[in-house]
């Protein structure tokens, strides 16, 4: 294998990372920090979005210079090929989280239909909640009003007549904006569908039209496949409420069975729990010479455990081929989204075993294994039972876990955040209206190997709480902030007088872990609370979001129903759209005017903080708070 590796400090700030990046240099093997490096220098044309392969007349690719081509084959010019381009990210991006949440919707209508042994309604209460939301008749039994719901649900994947049902817990201002602009989400597949009609060659061929319909496909995630996922998920397996927990990659045991759930759906990673939990295969175990059986998270499903299980953290998106180099994990098991396809090579150099659990989602060298709502409770146990024989395949020798585990707090559900305010957002609102919290800041995405590891998130969230904006995470930053010790009550210590005294009073810490990538729902639907309990719309609230360290199509559509929902937000990595002067434009100015919100772009998380509070102090100026000078 290919080792080529600089200085190992470069690739993080966290010394678990930078330690066994060491033993994978010392042993030979290669990890995502050489790829990218053989990689390097990275096109610059697919870099400003200006390279195009949708079709087989190219690919093409056009001048940033003015100098060379200024068209494709097909005669698009540099503004379309960039629209063009994003729109298809972002199809991708709605297209992961909406299909991970009609797996729970189809879960659910297994549940409601008795047969997904092991599934269950894990929340009634919620179940209730939602189902109005619905219109599903309040007086039905559970089971089916589940069944109701499912096909409620399923309904929004398709064509339907009028907005996706979660919108109407908007203002009504921000619909209106939105259907001023022509951009309210219809169906979740009707929206991706469309994006990926329309960028086909020879279709739409107006930059701000496209940009229009990926708004649109956006929020189709937003207030449509990533919130199902999110309340699904809840009602399935319960609303997260405030545990204590550890994060970095000391989570793991020496002494004990490792087995590391990784992806984004927690349906299988659910039932990996139930069966930990059977004394017969904890038994087994301690046969073989462990002290029992440890389950750790990585990256969202990671997070999703976290948040309703207190789960460790063993580390986030750039950590998982750091995992298996521990030589200390029996088995790694996958479903989907933001997986290296390298793991399967990486665990053949160890013992572990590598289970991928979605029929959507093979990896090589992985053992396949597919869930269904009938299955996953076998499969969760079959999964337990290899993991425990193969602690015997076991080098101790090879075995090295070079960190002790910090603490956390996590469970920031919105129903967890109301019921710590004592059940209103009153408490909170008059903490931001005394300017003692001066406004909240999401901060979220993945880890970059553009970006040395937790950096960008770490830094950019220091310098925000230190200024009193409380900090909402979730995803790959929420796991840097852990890791960092920005997640116990304790560190309100870094934070500015005022959140110090609220984040005391109630201890909690200033950072409040609020789940999983598709969890960023909860965040808008926070912020829409909040706006609705003020009378105002998004835009006039002193909140923003970042996302320092981003890499994904999925990050990139969240990105874009946050501003289209009205939330400023800040990119640590620019989007590949430089290469239109016309579509960065609206990006960064076009769409203030009609949304209230755009983007900024950058990577310094110092001056990308200055930007935020400068954003946070404006708003309360405009709500008629007191404001000071950025
Ligand atoms: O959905 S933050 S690297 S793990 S894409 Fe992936 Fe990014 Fe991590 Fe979760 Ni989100």
């Amino acid at each position: 294998m290919k080792t080529e590796t600089s200085s190992e400090t470069q690739v993080s700030i966290q010394p678990d990372t930078i330690a066994l990046k060491e033993k994978a240099r010392q042993e030979g093997l290669e990890t995502i920090w050489e790829r990218f490096a053989a990689q390097q220098p990275q096109c610059g044309f697919c870099e400003l979005g200006l390279s195009c392969r949708i079709c087989v007349m190219g690919p093409c690719r056009i001048d940033p210079f003015g100098e060379g081509p200024q068209r494709g084959v097909c005669g698009a010019d540099a503004d379309i090929m960039v629209a063009r381009n994003l729109g298809r990210m972002v199809a991708a991006g709605a297209a992961s989280h909406s299909d991970h949440g009609r797996d729970l919707v189809e879960t659910l209508l297994a549940v409601a239909e008795g047969h997904a042994p092991g599934y269950q309604i894990a929340d009634p209460a919620k179940l209730d909640r939602i189902a109005a939301e619905f219109g599903v008749a309040a007086d039905l039994p559970p089971q089916a009003k589940a069944k109701e719901l499912a096909l409620a649900m399923m309904e929004e994947y398709g064509i339907r007549k009028g907005y996706l049902t979660f919108t109407k817990r908007l203002p009504a201002s921000r619909l209106a904006k939105w259907q001023a602009l022509g951009i309210a989400p219809r169906g979740i597949d009707w929206e991706v569908t469309e994006m990926m009609h329309r960028t086909h060659m020879g279709v739409d061929n107006d930059a701000l039209n496209l940009l229009l319909q990926a708004l649109r496909t956006a929020l189709a995630d937003g207030w449509g496949g990533s919130m199902i996922a999110t309340e699904l998920s809840d009602v399935l397996f319960g609303t997260p409420k405030p545990a204590a927990s550890q994060a970095n990659i000391g989570v793991l045991k020496a002494d004990q069975v490792n087995i590391i759930l990784h992806g984004h759906n927690p349906l299988v990673s659910e039932m990996v729990v139930r069966a930990a939990q059977d004394p017969q295969l904890i038994n087994r175990a301690k046969e073989l010479g462990a002290a029992g059986i440890n389950l750790a998270g990585l990256c969202c499903t990671g997070n999703e455990l976290l948040m309703r299980r207190g789960i460790p953290m063993a580390g986030n998106h750039l950590v998982q081929e750091l995992a298996v180099i521990t030589g200390a994990v029996e088995a790694m098991v996958v479903d989907y989204q933001c997986i290296l396809p390298s793991l399967g090579e990486l665990a053949g150099c160890f013992h572990t075993l590598l289970f991928s659990t979605s029929a959507k989602a093979k990896f090589p060298k992985a053992a396949a294994l597919a869930f269904s709502p009938e299955t996953g409770e076998a499969l969760g146990r079959q999964i337990v039972a290899q993991a425990v024989e193969n602690f015997a395949r076991r080098n101790p020798d090879r075995v090295f876990i070079p960190a002790a585990p910090v603490q956390q707090l996590t469970g920031f559900s919105v129903e967890a955040i109301l019921a710590a305010l004592g059940g209103s957002p009153e408490p909170l609102l008059n903490a931001i209206k005394a300017g003692q919290i001066r406004g909240a800041a999401g901060v979220v995405g993945c880890n970059n190997p553009k970006i040395q590891q937790d950096f960008g998130h770490v830094n950019l969230t220091k310098e925000l709480i230190a200024h009193d904006i409380l900090v909402l995470d979730t995803g790959c930053a929420a796991v840097a902030h852990a890791k960092s010790g920005l997640k116990v009550p304790e560190a309100a210590e870094l934070a500015g007088p005022g959140l110090k005294a609220v984040c005391q009073a109630l201890k909690i810490p200033p950072v409040l872990h609020m789940g999983s990538c598709v969890d960023n729902t909860r965040i808008v639907y926070l912020a829409a609370a909040l706006a609705q309990a003020l009378g105002v719309d998004l835009d006039q609230l002193p909140v923003a979001a970042a996302a320092p360290e981003w890499y994904s199509e999925k990050a990139a559509t969240i990105a874009c129903y946050a501003v289209a929902s009205g939330v400023y937000t800040v990119l640590g990595v620019a989007p590949p759209v430089l290469g239109s002067k016309t579509v960065t434009d609206v990006l960064l100015n076009g769409i203030t005017a009609p949304l209230g919100a755009c983007f900024a772009v950058e990577p310094d998380p110092q001056k990308a903080a200055k930007l935020i509070i400068r954003h946070v102090e404006e708003k309360r100026r405009g709500l008629g708070l007191d404001a000071r000078e950025s």
